[in-house]
């Protein structure tokens, strides 16, 4: 080969490699006179996941941003197109902390990194916030978690939800400390975030119509460690169970010291305290059937057996149980994309009401959503602790 023949190759080989094209530079024309079939166009879908995975619950932060990096791994090994050019989807992953100032930080981060849908963020105290800044540049966002009511309730066109919110979990955990637990008197305690304080809210609503008493309301933050006080002065009301609005790192310690108060109540919570790691984080503090909570979602009938096959393939990817949520940001994940191959577009402006019409039977469910962004009909699990497993009591809607 001549010497001009052979700078020819290396140029068309250079500029290749900086166009980001995956082809092999073609070969010289006295080799293969036949023109080179055009290049396969290729789009890198940027998808953005935020959850603390440092911090008190880095667990569940972990355990979400696992169920997006199983999704996203599938999706490329499909091989899917969007409008004709090969998609390669990448997950951009940040951490919040559960802290809303690092929530938003991390929301302009991507924003900034132009990611074209964003799962997340893990808690509603970070979620609202950080919507607003999606919701600025026209980038979608659907939660797998953040079950307080006000993320989907600001107008935001593009901000979804997969679970149900705290109105319908803490309303429906009220009527089941009265109804079915036959509590008459209930204490209450929060952890003051934008989760915490709501869904206790919602439960006391809930204990309240359904001819219960709440005989105590007490709060603390959702990094303490000593709940003496407020838990001596709660015993002193005799109540036949303590709701607690919070997440699972602050559940823990305080079942421990329920017991060494003594207080024999039932022990209820929400989403967030309704992990598999409970029983660790509260030691000694459990027993069987004490702390009932509930998933904010669920599969029933034959659906059942998909969840089931999610979680046996969790475990052996990850070498870790689902804590809660990673099979709903697998699914959030996959509506996302779904939407975007049914739009053959990945630009926000064109998926966006692909997304808003998603019919989509996933691990979790059918997921359809409302006018608000919110699941239709979205599903509670209601659980209980045996053994130190979680064990599901029933599925209601
Ligand atoms: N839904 C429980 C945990 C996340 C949150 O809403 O803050």
């Amino acid at each position: 080969m001549q010497v001009n023949m052979k700078l020819a190759v290396l140029a068309a080989a250079v500029a290749l490699a900086a166009c980001g094209k995956k082809e092999e530079a073609p070969a010289p024309a006295a080799a293969a006179p036949a023109a080179a079939p055009a290049p396969a166009a290729e789009v890198v879908v940027k998808i953005g996941h935020v959850g603390p995975t440092s911090g008190a619950i880095a667990h569940l932060g972990k355990d979400n941003e696992n169920g997006a990096r199983m999704a996203i791994e599938e999706l490329n090994a499909a091989g899917l197109s969007i409008g004709g050019a090969k998609a390669k989807f990448e997950l951009l992953a940040e951490d919040d902390a559960a802290d809303p100032k690092q929530g938003t930080a991390a929301a302009q981060k991507l924003v900034d990194a132009k990611v074209n849908g964003v799962i997340g963020h893990l808690n509603s105290g970070t979620t609202i916030p950080a919507s607003q800044l999606y919701n600025d540049a026209g980038i979608p966002q659907i939660s797998p978690s953040a079950t307080n009511p006000k993320y989907t309730r600001q107008g935001f066109a593009g901000a979804f939800r997969v679970v149900a919110d705290d109105v319908h979990l803490g309303g429906t955990l009220g009527k089941y400390a009265i109804e079915t637990l036959k509590a008459k008197n209930v204490a209450v305690i929060d952890d003051r975030t934008a989760y915490g304080q709501g869904v206790a809210d919602e439960f006391e609503k809930g204990v309240k119509a359904a001819g219960g008493t709440v005989v105590g309301r007490e709060f603390t933050n959702d990094k303490a460690t000593d709940f003496n006080a407020i838990l001596t002065t709660l015993k002193a009301k005799k109540p036949d169970v303590v709701f607690f609005g919070g997440m699972d790192a602050v559940a823990g310690p305080m079942l421990k010291q329920m017991k060494q108060l003594g207080i024999k109540a039932k022990f209820m919570g929400g989403d967030g305290i309704c992990s598999s790691e409970l029983p660790k984080l509260a030691g000694d503090g459990i027993s069987d059937e004490q702390v009932f909570c509930a998933e904010a979602g669920g599969v029933e009938g034959e659906q059942k057996a998909g969840m089931d096959k999610f979680r046996a393939d969790f475990k052996t990817k990850f070498n870790a149980d689902v804590q809660v949520y990673a099979p709903y940001v697998y699914d959030a994940v996959k509506v996302m994309a779904n939407a975007m191959v049914t739009a053959g577009s990945a630009d926000p402006k064109v998926y966006l009401p692909a997304l808003k019409a998603t019919s989509y039977n996933g691990v979790t469910g059918k997921i359809e959503f409302d006018e608000k962004g919110d699941i239709k009909n979205g599903a509670l699990t209601l659980m209980t602790y045996k053994g130190g497993q979680r064990t599901t009591i029933a599925v209601i809607r």
